[in-house]
């Protein structure tokens, strides 16, 4: 679960590096639409202002959060790809198997990352409510999508 006070502002985005050269894939799930188009658009004008091209960002889409292992697993694999931000919201409240899911998707997630030595990001809301993801996807708590695109180009600069 989302912590209340975790914000973007214990997130530092200096000395980022360059990353016009990086391609990204954005991969959202469509579940809970309303929040995940929002992270979507954190996370793209976040790689933008960074500096990325826009032609080097594809969007890719997934019905559930479930399912983005496999999409991220799917965009890894291409050599053109050089980081997978992964975006989604899971509501603990309407999502009887919630802890499942959200630890598949950690697992998952992290599975790839390693398997093909790339940044696959866990940008994923897990939250008690939908007040509480609308919060953290662009509202008082800012937005996760950003600090997921902040998370992949560091990585890419580790
Ligand atoms: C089934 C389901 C439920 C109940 N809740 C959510 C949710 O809160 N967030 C989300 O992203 N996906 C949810 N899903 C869909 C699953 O992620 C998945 O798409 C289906 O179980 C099919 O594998």
């Amino acid at each position: 679960m989302s912590s209340a006070h975790q914000t973007l502002g214990v997130f530092s985005n200096r000395n980022l590096g360059e990353v016009d050269d990086k391609r990204f894939a954005i991969v959202v799930a469509e579940w809970n639409e309303e929040v995940t188009e929002r992270l979507y658009n954190g996370a793209l004008s976040t790689l933008l202002n960074e500096g990325v091209r826009e032609t080097n960002v594809v969007r890719k889409e997934v019905p559930g959060s479930f399912e983005l292992s496999l999409g991220a697993q799917y965009m890894a694999q291409w050599k053109e790809i050089d980081a997978v931000i992964c975006l989604g919201c899971v509501i603990r409240g309407e999502t009887p198997h919630f802890e499942y899911i959200c630890q598949a998707i950690a697992y998952g997630l992290t599975e790839v990352g390693l398997k093909y030595n790339k940044p696959v990001v866990f940008g994923v809301l897990t939250t008690d409510s939908h007040e509480q993801a609308m919060d953290r996807a662009g509202g008082k708590f800012g937005n996760k999508g950003s600090e997921a695109a902040i998370t992949a180009i560091k990585m890419l600069n580790f």
